[in-house]
């Protein structure tokens, strides 16, 4: 056995007048129920210190800039690496990284259970669009703010296990999973901001956005043989509603625990590593089954290509 307790820290809606250390208060909150829950690791969403800014067109950098992180810990966030450090307890935390060069990206940090950081990601696959679109009934504007991610889909070492990284979109890409499945990932952790109605197309509600984040955590988890543990920031973010959903996945395919509210909630699973071995070792054992022979359209092309006319 393997045991990681984990807690998915569900927040609700951070609003757009929300200062950083209010946000800091909320995610201390849950890391303390967390911590009285026996927790090993607390996965926080994407995003998390802010409200989901891409919702906005700002062209002010001032006010752009006032979204991203230039260091992390930063003192606004020293509280909560002290207080996770205190609870020996490790953490995927999302925020908006803006680099010495300039760089703008949409990252995730893993900390270990001594509050060090000893993983990063950054956002591959970045949805919506990169110029303001009058038709959108809300923006979605990831490529104006995000360049994509420059790390790859990286794995680490951490709490006993092999552990990877991802953030919302990406989880919605079977090669997402699998480039971390082909390094072994035991646990698979992201965070997500997900509008729960689609800016262009009105009759896709909730209840598809749902059943969307659930086919596609489900379907990951089980094709790698992975645990894989998603976060939502939920609820209605200055009149724009995300969902919930938050949930963790087994190496079966099954959730075995999901949210309840669209607030802040910790959703907790005492997880054994050793679940993702027979997986591994039967079904999805890749180096006896998979023919990357037959697989070469899926990194030799970007788009689709049709066959020829009839
Ligand atoms: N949000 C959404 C997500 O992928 C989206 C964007 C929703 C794209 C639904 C397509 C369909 O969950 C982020 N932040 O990626």
């Amino acid at each position: 056995m393997r045991m990681v307790n984990v807690a998915a820290a569900q927040m609700g809606p951070i609003q757009r007048a929300e200062t950083r250390a209010q946000v800091a208060e909320r995610l201390m909150a849950l890391m303390h129920q967390a911590h009285d829950l026996g927790a090993d690791l607390i996965v926080y969403p994407e995003l998390t210190l802010t409200t989901f800014f891409p919702r906005y067109y700002v062209t002010d950098t001032d006010e752009i800039n006032r979204w991203y992180e230039t260091e992390m810990p930063g003192a606004e966030t020293q509280p909560l690496f002290d207080l996770a450090r205190q609870c020996g307890i490790a953490m995927y935390l999302g925020y908006a990284e803006l680099t010495p060069e300039g760089k703008r990206f949409n990252t995730a940090i893993l900390t270990d259970k001594q509050a060090q950081i000893v993983g990063k990601y950054r956002k591959v696959h970045l949805p919506g669009h990169a110029d303001f679109d009058p038709e959108r009934a809300f923006q979605h504007l990831e490529k104006y703010y995000f360049e994509p991610g420059d790390l790859g889909f990286p794995v680490w070492r951490a709490l006993g296990g092999i552990f990877g990284m991802c953030i919302c979109n990406d989880r919605r890409w079977p090669e997402t999973y699998r480039t971390m499945g082909l390094q072994g990932v035991e646990m698979l952790l992201l965070g997500y901001n997900t509008p729960s109605v689609n800016s262009q197309r009105a009759s896709e509600g909730p209840a598809e956005r749902y059943f969307q984040n659930d086919l596609v955590l489900q379907s990951g988890a089980y094709q790698n043989s992975t645990w894989v543990v998603a976060t939502a920031k939920a609820g209605s973010e200055d009149g724009n509603h995300m969902i919930g959903g938050s949930a963790i996945v087994n190496p079966e395919g099954h959730i075995v625990a999901q949210a309840k509210t669209e607030d802040d909630e910790i959703v907790f699973h005492a997880c054994d590593l050793d679940d993702t071995e027979f997986g591994k070792k039967t079904i999805f054992d890749f180096a006896r089954h998979r023919r990357p022979e037959h697989y070469g359209r899926i990194t030799g092309q970007v788009g689709v290509e049709l066959p020829p006319e009839e």
